[in-house]
Formats: structure tokens, sequence, C-alpha cells
């Protein structure tokens, strides 16, 4: 393996900017820059394949490699950075983690029971890391032998993996991380002719590498690309832009996110014109958007851990971790404002999921169960927001969703529709026969009437029917 770079200490500063700088400031500038290599679309992609993955409202993310047999911790010290970065650690010595792989066994790796847990937790999609930037393959790649076929498990990981999540109707993306820290020709900037080559190098490599993936597991929806905040990888737009089209074209209706590419000049995400590269907006990492503008018309989802930082398997999670209700919560503000919420998972390096994981999935579950008609094929309502949680608007139907977090002492929840309309029926998901009353009230709006003592200690949700308002909205406008 390769000495560690000074680069690499660049690439985690750069890391920790990135993850909490916006990368996606939509600037437009006054005068159209000419591109070769920027947006090739404007607006959403309009094709069935996107169209779905518009409908999925929850993902899993699983984090998986060398890195979750250290979970997160070496000679009894924890990093207390993200598990998955642990090479970059100086207590850890990269000739010890770039063989830690020669103790890769995962006996209790189940692809079957994987899929049977994501399906309860009601998952539409999963991203899988086929490779981080430690270079670590989980499939048996023939371009390095820094792969699952030089462990004691031997076996190939992506495959059962994909035909499990598929057979349980699970679409499955997978995760490539480009910058690879294991390969000599990785380079984190192109200052000399000799990183030029070298980069070309890798560049092929990379391109054999996704080859590989695509024609092995062609069930695969999408492909999900990290570790490409880099100069090399910035100065790299027309390859990014080649590369993008040669994979689309090797499987038809492939998604790919906007980490993939970079414009003529260095842009990621968007192009120097504000238009986004990319099938969806992928920059929300660990954080939602406050208002629907903040997404600028764009498909987005939003991965987020359940502790504080770190994806791979973390024996000691640090600080707050989030609770059942607070990632339902998420998942309520993301459909709300028109994306997906997906929840990373780390296994353990034996293939085994902490207890609080699992704990989580059951919840979302459950929860799921009841009120999944709020989430899947939801969209953005527009309507005027209200205290006590989020609405969603089920695609190409009058009907919506009040997803409730708070109940007012009062016990009545406004609701204010759009001028002419009107809200004709309000039932609570789950439990029709709960009594809820229905009063208009002017402009339109209406206050629902919940029982007395009325309470579900768990988030829950109202469906309303609406149609056109006929004979309201005259109401006298106050002269002031
Ligand atoms: O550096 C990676 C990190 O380890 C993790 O994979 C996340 C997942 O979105 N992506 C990068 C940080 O933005």
């Amino acid at each position: 393996m390769i000495k560690k770079f000074s680069g690499l200490v660049v690439s985690t500063i750069i890391f920790m900017v990135a993850t909490v700088t916006p990368s996606f400031a939509q600037q437009k500038p006054k005068e159209k820059i000419e591109l070769q290599h920027g947006a090739h679309r404007t607006g959403k992609r309009t094709d069935a394949d996107m169209q779905t993955w518009r409908t999925y409202g929850l993902g899993q993310f699983i984090h998986w490699g060398a890195y979750s047999l250290l979970g997160g911790k070496y000679n009894g010290e924890y990093y207390n950075g993200a598990a998955e970065w642990i090479r970059v650690w100086n207590k850890v010595p990269n000739a010890v983690y770039d063989n830690l792989y020669k103790q890769f066994n995962p006996q209790q790796y189940n692809p079957t029971q994987w899929a049977a847990m994501a399906k309860q937790m009601g998952v539409k999609y999963l991203t899988f890391t086929t490779k981080h930037h430690d270079g670590f393959c989980l499939w048996p790649s023939k371009t390095t032998s820094y792969t699952i076929a030089g462990t004691p498990y031997k076996k190939d990981i992506i495959k059962p993996l994909v035909e499990a999540y598929t057979k349980a109707g699970i679409d499955v993306y997978l995760y490539f991380s480009v910058m690879d820290w294991s390969h000599p020709d990785w380079r984190y900037d192109l200052k000399t002719r000799e990183d030029t080559i070298a980069f070309d190098r890798f560049k092929k490599f990379t391109k054999d590498q996704l080859t590989e993936l695509l024609t092995l597991y062609p069930e695969t929806k999408g492909l999900w690309f990290d570790g490409t905040w880099d100069n090399s990888w910035k100065k790299s737009g027309a390859f990014t832009d080649s590369l993008e089209q040669y994979l689309k074209a090797l499987r038809p209706g492939l998604i790919i996110g906007s980490r993939l590419r970079a414009d003529d000049l260095g842009n990621r995400h968007n192009d120097a014109n504000g238009l986004l590269m990319g099938d969806y907006e992928q920059g929300w990492e660990r954080k939602i958007p406050k208002t629907y503008a903040d997404v600028h018309g764009n498909d987005w989802d939003c991965v987020m851990t359940i502790p504080e930082n770190g994806w791979g398997y973390q024996e000691k999670w640090l600080g707050h971790w989030k609770t059942s209700n607070e990632l339902i919560e998420m998942l309520a503000q993301c459909v709300s404002l028109g994306g997906n919420l997906v929840v990373n998972f780390g296994p353990k390096g034996d293939g085994s999921f902490r207890p609080e994981e699992m704990t989580a999935a059951k919840d979302i579950g459950a929860w799921m169960k009841i009120n999944s008609n709020a989430i899947y094929n939801c969209e953005y309502a527009g309507w005027e927001k209200q205290d006590w949680g989020y609405y969603t608007k089920r695609t190409g139907e009058n009907k919506y969703y009040m997803i409730v977090f708070n109940v007012p002492v009062s016990g009545s929840l406004k609701v204010q529709p759009p001028r002419n309309w009107t809200v004709t029926k309000a039932t609570l998901l789950g439990d029709a026969t709960k009594n809820i009353s229905l009063e208009k009230i002017d402009y339109g709006g209406s206050f629902i009437h919940l029982p007395k003592g009325f309470s579900t200690g768990k988030p829950f949700v109202i469906e309303l029917e609406t149609q056109k308002a006929t004979g309201t909205g005259n109401e006298q406008k106050a002269k002031t």
C-alpha cells in the first residue's frame, strides 16, 4: 500500500469543510457562461426511473468495510472522527490498516435478513458502499488485489445483497468513492505532468471498476458517488462528463446524483450558471432544507447518520444519537419539502447490527405500517406551514396529509389551504373511528378538532380530502 499522502491531511480538511459548507448554493451569474461540460438539462428528469425515485420517501444507507472491524477504536483508544476515516488517524499505522482486510470474515452476514429488516422498516431504496475511500472492494474486482477475494470470507458481498434487496422490492444504488487512498495513481491535485499522467491511469482504473459494477450487478438502479471534492477531480470536468454519459449508455435509466460531475471551471453540484449537474441534489448530507425554496426546484435526498457523525460502525457512539421519533420527524420534513430521507446503518465487522439501529428500524417500520400513505408517492403540498407539523400531498391526487408532531393545548389543529380550496373530509390514519371533527373558518380554512384527551404518544397522520371551494373566500377583508 502507498504511504500516507500529505495531501490526505488537505483532503481531511476539505472533507470537514465540504460537509459543513453548503456546496449547493445556486448562484446564477448575470451573463450565461458558455460551458462544454456543465449541466446538460434544466429542470427535473422526467422519465419513469426518476419518477420512481421521487416516490421512495424512505431509504437506507449502509457503510460497511474493513473499517467496520475497528469500530472507531485502536489499541483501546477511540478515534473522535468518523469511524470509516480511521485510517487517517496518526495512531493507526497505514500498514496495520491496509492489512485489516485479511481479517474480514463476516460470519453473521446474512443479506436476506438485512433485506428483511429494511423491508420491515419501510425502506424503498438502499445505497450500499461497494468501495469507500480506503479502496477496499467488497466485490471481486479484477482491477486490484485489495478486494473481498483476498479475505478469509472470499465470496462476493455485493451480488447476494443486490439480489436479496431486489427480491424484497427494494431498489439498490451502489455507493462508489472516487477518492482511493490505496491506489498509487490517486492524486489530490494535478500540479505536475507526472501528476496528470498518473491521474489519467487512475481515471481509467475508476472507469474499469464502475464498468465491473454495472456489468456484474445489472439490477443496480443508480450510482452514488463520493470523494469527488479534491482539485484533481475538479480539474477533470471533461472526464466526469464523459464518464457519466458512458455509464448511462451502459445502463440506460441509471440515476446519478450531483456529486459526480465537475464543470469546465471546477464547479461541483451546480455549474457556473447555477444549474444542477446530476439527476438530483446530493449535497444534503446530515442537513435538511429549511424551506422549499432551498431546493431550487431540484430532486434531492438527505443522507443522515443516527449518531452525531460517523457512517461506518462505531463501537462508542459519541454525543447525541437520534431517537426514532426524531428520525420520523426528519422523514416527514424531507418528504414535505419534496425529498427523500436516507437513514444510515453501520454494521459491525461480523455483519451484525447494533441494537440501537435495529430498534430504530423496528420503530420506524411500525410507524410506516400505519402512516406510509403520507410518505410514499408524496410531494410538497405548498400549503401555509403550521406549527403542528408538516404537510405532504399525494402525487396526482387532491389528497393531503397532516403529519402531526405538536398538538396545541386547544387540541385544535389549524389548516389553511390555498384560496379557493377547501377541506371536505379529515380521517386519522390507522383509526378512522376516532371522532375528529372539521370546523370551517374564514378564508377557506378549517380547524381539525381532536377528541378530548387525544394522545398517541407518537407522531400521527390525518388524511385530508379537498375540493375546489364554492362561495367561500369572499369574506370581507379587513380595512385598515
Ligand atoms: O467522507 C465521506 C464519509 O465517510 C461518508 O461516506 C459520507 C456519506 O455521505 N460521505 C463523505 C463525507 O461527505
